[in-house]
């Protein structure tokens, strides 16, 4: 039987050092199913709740012990005897234990630390790889990887106001070919910076985190390390930004001095809604930039639609804040016709379940998915099988350096490995 006998959760720490929660899900046959759950630090106001007990002396607030508790406490006495198979309606059941709408009163790292574990629990009952438990025998699809490259935002103290900068190596034949071209121009810019005396110090992602001198000299410099490696920008290897615009919307302006009250040389910095599409659009015809996320802030739907009538026939513009992983959120832009694809990050809604529906929905209307990782992460690779799981055509999974982030991709190679002729690199769409 596949009966639930024991589900113990713990504290453990995520790639920022800070707590987390992992859960053990153990069956009547002594099969286990371990899982923990990311953080992130842009998060979107809409995203499910993460608890944390903020008791300033114990990890500056952030231990999860309550959360750990209603695993333990709580949840499991409920879920003990159930068959780890029943995901969907141990997930419902774990809805309906919260009772609220952003699982505010047992917190979605509890719910979600369990979620994931049982579906672990429940391939290694099976004796069957987790990409092909929740997707079937016809999961064959690797996706193209975002590889971050350089570091900016939230994610890093320099001053460039966008988060992410990626590398897209669209003309891959394989998942593992697509690493080595991603590698080759990541130690291509990290001799590049080396030369030139940035620091080759990484952010919290593994990209690079130097103090460049705002958005067009990092872009500068990453073609120039893909013209190093030998490969033609656009083609072969494109690139991907993460504005992460949320975190510099302020008053209705995008102000992109991020350290302006040090640096005084930096002044009136500030975009107006029609300013920064206008400049974001310019940064799509000069670059090779084939995918924008969070262009703009979460609540700034006039400057969605003002975004996607500019520019979203001509690449991807990715949801991510703006959607949250999340029906209604995702209803509402394919209502309004804002964007046209969405990052996918299980924690933004916190049951595996949940996660399904909203990919299930995205691929109905013909957004692009792309599977995610959080800013704060952990050795658990779930993400890559998940991609794998439904043949999803990317995955967001930091640099190529840093354990917690090569997890994911050490996972999609090994998928690859064992899928052998019958996997495919997915193609650009
Ligand atoms: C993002 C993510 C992941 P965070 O904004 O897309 O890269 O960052 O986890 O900090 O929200
Ligand atoms: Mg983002």
């Amino acid at each position: 039987m596949s009966k639930i006998k024991i589900i113990q959760a713990r504290q453990i720490l995520d790639s920022r050092g800070n707590p987390t929660v992992e859960v053990d899900v153990i069956t009547e046959n002594n099969i286990l199913g371990r899982a923990s759950v990311p953080s992130g630090a842009s998060k979107g106001k809409n995203e499910a709740f993460e608890l944390r007990d903020n008791k300033e002396n114990i990890f500056f607030g952030k231990s999860v012990l309550k959360a750990v508790q209603n695993v333990n406490d709580i949840i499991a006495p409920e879920l003990i005897g159930k068959s780890v198979l029943d995901q969907i309606c141990i997930d419902q059941l774990m809805l309906e234990l919260d009772g609220t709408i952003n699982k505010k009163r047992l917190g979605s790292n509890a719910i979600l630390g369990i979620s994931l574990a049982v579906a672990k629990a429940a391939c290694n009952e099976l004796n069957i790889p987790l990409y092909k438990y929740i997707g079937g025998i016809y999961t064959c699809g690797l996706p193209i990887p975002l590889i971050n490259i350089v570091n900016g935002g939230k994610h890093s103290n320099n001053s460039i106001v966008f988060q992410e900068f990626m590398i897209v190596p669209i003309k891959a034949n394989t998942f593992r070919e697509a690493l080595q071209m991603g590698h080759k121009v990541f130690y291509q810019l990290k001799n590049l910076l080396d030369k030139k005396g940035f620091s080759t110090s990484v952010g919290d992602e593994g990209g690079f985190s130097p103090n460049f001198n705002g958005v067009e000299e990092v872009l500068n410099h990453i073609l120039e390390a893909i013209y190093m490696a030998n490969y033609e920008p656009y083609d072969q290897i494109a690139l991907a930004i993460d504005c992460a615009a949320s975190e510099f919307y302020q008053n209705n302006e995008y102000n992109y001095s991020k350290f302006e009250k040090s640096e005084k040389k930096i002044k009136n910095l500030t975009k107006s809604r029609e300013e920064h599409v206008h400049y974001l659009s310019y940064l799509v015809k000069k670059y090779p930039i084939i995918s924008i996320e969070d262009g703009m802030d979460e609540n700034d739907w006039e400057g969605w639609k003002l975004l996607t009538h500019e520019i979203g026939d001509k690449i991807q513009l990715v949801g991510d804040d703006l959607f949250v992983t999340q029906v209604d959120k995702l209803n509402e832009g394919i209502e309004k016709k804002v964007a046209n694809s969405i990052l996918i990050k299980i924690n933004q809604v916190g049951t595996l379940t949940e996660t399904i529906e909203t990919i299930n929905l995205a691929k109905k209307n013909k957004y692009q998915n792309i599977i995610s990782h959080r800013s704060g992460d952990t050795e658990d690779s779930f993400i890559a099988d998940l991609s794998v799981a439904f043949n999803i055509e990317q995955i967001k999974t930091g640099s190529l350096c840093r354990s917690e982030r090569t997890s994911k991709y050490n996972q999609l190679l090994r998928i690859e490995n064992a899928l052998g002729k019958y996997s495919f690199y997915s193609k650009w769409n």
